[in-house]
């Protein structure tokens, strides 16, 4: 089962099944022309990149075997409506254990209500589980933290820090 026991869906909606119109899929370089980086601009600063920094990031990101980039892709507009990444990190500790990490959940203003958001950390979150990491963490706004306890994800005692350059 792919939703997580907590999470209800519309029985209409699935990974193989994401709405009328839409398809749930790995990311491809040929994204980049179809607005990856206008929903990506809806989360943070995207930045400008040329075609081939995004190559060679894509192609190393490919090569690592340990970043999972999904999208849905309007399919009638030919246009990425919603993104998310796994990236699995490798750890000495835990038995030489993975550990997940989501980042950049993102879905676009024009698919707000279609349950998108959910659709791709339910994925990411099982895909995590999957791929045996011991567990899975990420960062959000505190506005944000309701929608992801609904997936079993809380609060840790440890305090999240960063030194920003
Ligand atoms: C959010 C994102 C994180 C992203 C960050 C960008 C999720 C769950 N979290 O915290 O992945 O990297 O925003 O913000 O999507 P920044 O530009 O301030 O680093």
């Amino acid at each position: 089962d792919w939703s997580s026991n907590t999470v209800s869906f519309s029985p209409l909606i699935s990974p193989s099944q994401p709405g009328e119109g839409l398809v749930l899929r790995p990311l491809c370089t040929a994204d980049l022309d179809r607005g990856f980086y206008k929903v990506l601009s809806q989360l943070t600063v995207a930045g400008d990149v040329t075609e081939e920094q995004f190559k060679a990031n894509f192609e190393h990101m490919k090569k690592s075997g340990d970043y999972y980039v999904i999208v849905v892709e309007d399919t009638n507009l030919g246009q990425i409506v919603a993104t998310a990444t796994l990236i699995i990190e490798h750890k000495f500790i835990h038995a030489c254990a993975k550990r997940g990490r989501i980042e950049e959940v993102v879905v676009s203003d024009v698919c707000r209500g279609k349950q998108l958001g959910k659709l791709l950390v339910s994925a990411l979150t099982l895909l995590s589980k999957k791929l045996q990491c011991y567990k899975v963490t990420l960062e959000c706004a505190p506005k944000n933290v309701e929608f992801y306890k609904k997936f079993g994800y809380s609060a840790s005692d440890e305090t999240y820090m960063q030194c920003r350059f």
